[in-house]
């Protein structure tokens, strides 16, 4: 049985990527204190996290193969996790942007670094633009190398419409409930979360191993899809529930006036007298109304709710993953293993 990437093991490929970018970028004559910046940038943005994304990559990889990866196998599956990685970093920097929040991963949010500031939005591109120099240096004769690019095009496109639909659906200056739905909700998460961060790292697997078959990758979506809703969903629970120094990040989707599943299950269980509450309290850059709306979600009981969501889903999810054709070389513990990694997480 092969077993799990380390984080360690993973981040131990960065440096070698790293470098791969920096002499990229002086290729172009990049001046010193630019190239500086540049490795600042991609150190704060890309490193830090749980790398479950990334680290998906190299485990579906091994488990596709049914072996312990060889040492460049793993290189390049490894660098195909940090190209989600990078993705990621990418939506980040930009995502703490819009949604004016205050930390992540523990630290402050790179726009509010020191000097930071705006430059943070072309910071963003830059890392977006790595993805395609290190897919270019590493893939440029695989023969799956359109494929890939076309995946990170897409997914890319998938990630931003639903932000859009998340930023429109979260106006900062009128609170309209009625704006929101369950439907809209399930739309926003299922864009700008599940194909990037469930569907991207297997889809990239399969292309890897050239056995992303139209098949393979109908079947894949069809499961990480509703896992990523889940995760989404969790993303949700916890910038409520969660602890701000566990998750490294304050929650800001009350305030923020946020479509997230929490005011949704609210919505759809209030009496009139508590959808005043919200109505008056919802969505305000106000400590005191967010707290009157925390309260409110507690009277309601929405954590209890969360629970028996998450067992309903997981069972859901489970339950397709049992369904899954191995015969064109997809494998179910590819599923299981990732589901394995969410199921409960608190951080
Ligand atoms: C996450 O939405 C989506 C992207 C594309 C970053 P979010 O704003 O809920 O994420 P977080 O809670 O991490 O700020
Ligand atoms: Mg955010
Ligand atoms: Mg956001
Ligand atoms: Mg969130």
């Amino acid at each position: 049985m092969a077993k799990n990437t380390t984080l360690k093991k993973f981040e131990g490929v960065f440096p070698k990527l790293e470098e791969v970018l920096l002499d990229h970028a002086k290729s172009y004559n990049l001046p010193e204190g630019e190239l500086a910046w540049y490795k600042q940038s991609l150190e704060a943005n890309t490193i830090g996290g749980k790398c479950n994304r990334g680290m998906s990559v190299p485990d579906s990889v091994s488990l596709l193969l049914g072996k312990e990866l060889s040492e460049d196998e793993y290189f390049k599956a490894a660098t195909l996790g940090w190209m989600t990685e990078l993705l990621q970093a990418f939506f980040l920097v930009s995502d703490d942007i819009m949604d004016s929040s205050i930390t992540r991963r523990g630290n402050p949010c790179w726009y509010r670094h020191e000097g930071v500031g705006m430059i943070a939005i072309n910071d963003a591109f830059m890392l977006e633009s790595a993805i395609y120099t290190l897919l270019k240096k590493f893939f440029r004769s695989h023969p799956a190398y359109v494929d890939l690019m076309e995946l990170f095009h897409e997914v890319t496109y998938q990630t931003e419409i639903g932000q859009l639909c998340d930023l429109l659906t979260a106006p900062e200056d009128k609170v309209n409930l009625d704006n929101f739905s369950i439907q809209k909700h399930s739309f926003i998460v299922i864009y700008k979360t599940a194909y990037y961060s469930f569907y991207l790292p297997v889809a990239l697997a399969l292309h890897m191993l050239n056995v992303g078959t139209a098949k393979n990758l109908k079947q894949a979506e069809d499961i990480l899809i509703p896992m990523g809703e889940y995760f989404q969903i969790q993303d949700d629970y916890l910038d409520n529930y969660g602890d701000p120094e566990f998750i490294g990040k304050i929650g800001t989707d009350i305030m923020d006036n946020k479509c997230s599943w929490l005011v949704n299950q609210a919505l759809s269980i209030a009496t009139p007298e508590q959808r005043k509450i919200l109505e008056e309290n919802y969505g305000r850059k106000d400590k005191d109304k967010e707290a009157v709306i925390k309260k409110l979600f507690n009277d309601m009981e929405l954590e209890q709710r969360y629970r028996e969501y998450e067992e309903k889903v997981v069972g859901e999810i489970r339950e397709n993953i049992s369904k899954v054709d191995e015969r064109e070389g997809l494998k179910k513990s590819v599923f299981e293993a990732f589901l394995a990694k969410i199921y409960k997480r608190s951080k």
